[in-house]
């Protein structure tokens, strides 16, 4: 019995309730959000632009926080790929949503930048083109002692109009610290740029470097590449290649003293 009661008292309320909305315009809220662009380039910025009805929005996907109903705000393009961008007002209990997306391109060389910073450009390197070139290894040491990081980059070009170019690396030597210093190394006959092994070779406290023949990688064109040992001497200055003879450490070659089979390694100190 009791049971019966409750739900006629349910029935009564929500006849009274449908009855007296039937008299109240609907509360309804819009928002509209915009980009400038659909696509921006690496550094491009682009301005988004919002308006709402509503009494509150709140921001969500790749920005965040409170915004007023309407304004505009500007982004400047650092990463890569689509961002979606989102934005819910409110007026009571009635909400809107609205989203935008923008694609961002960059390039490889951009790809290490993701904050909106100054970039400062530490190595740009010249070479003819249509040449296919890569990094072909690199080391990261302290190549002058003074603490701070530095790194030796090897540098490949397959240029069909310059088999020389294709078959000797290009080396560039950044200095770390509070100035960075870049320098190409020149560094005559160097066939080796696939494999770099470090020690302190000659004892003065300071590491060296020196990059390993092989066998198993070649040239970007495939090409295959006798190869050589080439040093690279710490100093307090950087990286020293002025002492380095190509001749000095051949692989695969006859050795004019002993006769060497080729296909045999020699190493003439
Ligand atoms: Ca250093
Ligand atoms: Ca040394």
């Amino acid at each position: 019995m009791i049971i019966l009661i409750l739900s006629i008292s349910l029935l009564g309320f929500l006849i009274v309730g449908c009855g007296g909305g039937s008299g109240v315009t609907p509360i309804t809220v819009e928002v509209t959000l915009e980009s400038s662009v659909e696509t921006a380039q690496y550094n491009e910025t682009y301005t988004l632009s919002w308006t709402s009805n509503g009494s509150q929005c709140y921001a969500s996907g790749s920005w965040g926080g409170e915004k007023t109903t309407s304004g505009t705000e500007t982004f400047t393009a650092k990463t890569n790929g689509p961002i979606g961008y989102g934005i819910e007002c409110r007026k009571n209990n009635v909400f809107a949503q609205a989203q935008a997306v923008v694609t961002l391109e960059k390039d490889f060389l951009d790809s290490l930048d993701f904050k909106d910073e100054d970039a400062i450009e530490i190595l740009s390197i010249d070479h003819s083109s249509g040449a296919r070139h890569k990094v072909s290894s690199h080391y990261i040491g302290d190549f002058n002692n003074d603490g701070a990081q530095d790194t030796l980059i090897a540098y490949r070009l397959d240029d069909p109009s310059d088999s020389a170019e294709a078959l000797h690396p290009r080396f560039f030597q950044v200095l770390g610290g509070d100035e960075v210093v870049t320098s190409e190394l020149t560094v005559d006959g160097c066939t080796s740029g696939e494999m770099i092994a470090t020690g302190d070779f000659n004892l003065d406290g300071i590491q060296d470097l020196v990059t390993l023949p092989t066998k198993t990688i070649k040239t970007i064109s495939g090409e295959v590449v006798d190869s050589n040992m080439c040093y690279f001497q710490g100093s307090e200055s950087g990286l020293d290649v002025t002492n380095w003879n190509s001749s000095d450490y051949v692989d695969n070659i006859w050795d004019k003293g002993h006769m060497a089979p080729a296909n045999t390694f020699s190493c003439r100190y």
